[in-house]
């Protein structure tokens, strides 16, 4: 409504402190041309808190998307842990968020790259927090190397510009990536939609049961939407065309009440067989194949909620693997102890001390009793009740002794990269198993076609023989049609260069 004034259409607007505005058009000047007075307090406000509207994005993994949604436990899995949310007929809410890795905030859903598939269970135990890929390995076993990795496959330091060159060379100075970057360079390097893709917990995680017992597990999200993905045209046509294609399609998707669900199915390993399994079962470059340890079905997770506010709810979202629950452990997979630190690190610096306490990331807790105080934008807290442990006045305090239920045994000197190979181990036989025994012709001819279009997107000739003699030791006949491939192409008519730009239109106009 606006009055004969036209002051306040449809009530107007208040400043920060919640007092009425007087415009939020026009700045108080002395005078029509007069200067801008400092006391238009509204004005410095507006112009200050403008500059301050971002927080910085995630250095990986910082263009995403997400949604609310529900798990159910469909299953009784109560035989192999103790967790609240895993027991039969448990319903938990939750948030998901899935990402692309190397991409900054504004670039495209559909660059060749691996997905986040992050997780946050708000159960009646504290948050659970599942920080996992659309794939099951990953590209390094090592937490040491993974600001190298992720250096590499983001821009060079002088020209800012992205590299192919650069991500071949730390791929080929560290053979356990070939596994993840055959899943890379293959199909799942592009799903169709982020309804199409399965997500993994990627790291072997322990699970505890309600006697004490341990095991070690594996998650698989499996997508009920089908797994599919696109070709690299279709991505590099959807990248021009629309760069939030997955974000815009997961949020239509549950806009029109077609929820997305995944079937949970966990890989269960008895604790004892980590001594003797023919792979090493902590290494994240290794799955464990379904013949050995078969899928055993737990529940399923239903998307059903678009967030009502992108930055509040996504951006600000805080999901970390140190968000664990009773019942659910680590594993001494180095990978996963290394990020048990780095996530709560990264948002206490990226959006402050207090993060868990922001609505998106506050645990569901009823008496929840934390001995964290103060910090920058505390607004909870706990009165005038002891701030210290232990203490007279009854505030409650937690003091376990000896082993701890999620434990393992562990002994020897320190050491650094003696990386115990088991029976059938090395860097290449698995992803050699995925390309000659899981993928067809169809889409190993797909996987040619990507990794040799991908070296010619800027490989070194010093660089080259490096890649085929990484993608021969995985399949002898893979490396030579990639190499074959990359020879046929570079002998047809050199592309000009720079690479001519379409659709060029002169503007003689002067002004
Ligand atoms: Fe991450 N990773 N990561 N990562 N990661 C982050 O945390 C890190 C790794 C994954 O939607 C960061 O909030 C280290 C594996 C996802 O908000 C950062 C290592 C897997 C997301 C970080 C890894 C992941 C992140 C950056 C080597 C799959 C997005 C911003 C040990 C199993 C979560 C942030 C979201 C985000 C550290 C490797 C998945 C920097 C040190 C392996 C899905 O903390």
């Amino acid at each position: 409504m606006t009055d004969e004034r036209g002051a306040r259409p449809n009530g107007g607007s208040t400043t920060g402190t919640g007092a009425p505005a007087q415009s939020d058009r026009n700045s108080l000047t002395l005078g029509n041309n007069g200067p801008i007075l400092l006391h238009d307090t509204h004005f410095v406000e507006q112009m200050a808190h403008f500059n301050r509207e971002r927080v910085p994005e995630r250095n990986v993994h910082a263009k995403g998307t997400g949604a609310f949604g529900v798990f159910e436990t469909t299953e009784d899995v109560s035989r192999y842990t103790k967790a609240a949310l895993f027991q039969p007929g448990t319903t938990t809410d939750m948030l998901a968020r899935f990402s692309t890795v190397a991409g900054e905030q504004g670039s495209p859903d559909t660059w060749r790259d691996p997905r986040g598939f992050a997780l946050k269970f708000y159960t009646t135990e504290g948050n659970y927090d599942l920080v996992g890929n659309n794939t099951p390995v990953f590209f390094i076993r090592d937490t040491m190397k993974f600001p190298h990795f992720i250096r590499s496959q983001k821009r060079r330091g002088g020209t800012g510009l992205r590299d192919n060159d650069m991500q071949w060379d730390f791929w080929t100075h560290n053979p356990e990536s070939a596994h993840q970057v055959a899943y890379l360079m293959g199909d799942r390097g592009v799903p169709a939609t982020l309804r199409n893709m399965n997500g993994y917990g990627s790291h072997t995680f322990m699970w505890v049961n309600a006697a004490g017992e341990k095991f070690w597990i594996k998650y698989h999200f499996k997508t009920d939407q089908g797994v599919k993905n696109i070709t690299q045209e279709a991505a590099d046509e959807l990248a021009g065309q629309d760069s939030d294609f997955h974000r815009r399609d997961l949020h239509e998707a549950i806009e029109a009440g077609q929820f997305p669900s995944w079937t949970l199915h966990v890989q269960v390993m008895p604790y004892a067989d980590a001594k003797t399994y023919r792979f090493n079962p902590f290494d994240l470059t290794k799955v464990w194949p379904h013949s050995d340890y078969p899928l055993i079905k737990v529940g399923k997770m239903t998307l059903n909620k678009n967030p009502d506010n992108f930055f509040a709810q996504i951006e600000q979202a805080a999901f970390e693997p140190s968000a664990l629950v009773p019942g659910i452990g680590f594993s001494p997979d180095k990978m996963l102890l290394g990020r048990a630190f780095a996530y709560a690190d990264t948002h206490r610096h990226r959006i402050g001390t207090n993060y868990q306490q922001l609505p998106v990331n506050k645990h569901r807790v009823e008496g929840a009793n934390s001995y964290q105080f103060d910090g920058a934008m505390a607004f909870e807290h706990t009165g005038d009740q002891p701030v210290y442990a232990p203490n007279s006045y009854g505030r409650g305090y937690s003091d376990e002794l000896g082993p701890v239920e999620d434990g393992w045994e562990s002994d020897g000197e320190f050491v650094r990269n003696v990386y115990d190979l088991h029976a059938e181990d090395d860097d290449f036989g698995q992803p050699r198993t995925l390309i000659t025994e899981v993928f067809d012709d169809a889409m190993r001819e797909r996987l040619v076609n990507n990794v040799a279009g991908h070296i010619l997107g800027g490989v070194k000739d010093q660089t080259f023989p490096r890649v085929i003699e990484y993608w021969s030791s995985i399949d002898a006949e893979i490396g030579k049609r990639i190499e074959e491939a990359v020879h046929a192409a570079k002998a047809e008519i050199p592309a000009p260069s720079p690479t001519p730009i379409k659709g060029v239109i002169e503007d003689n106009t002067g002004v």
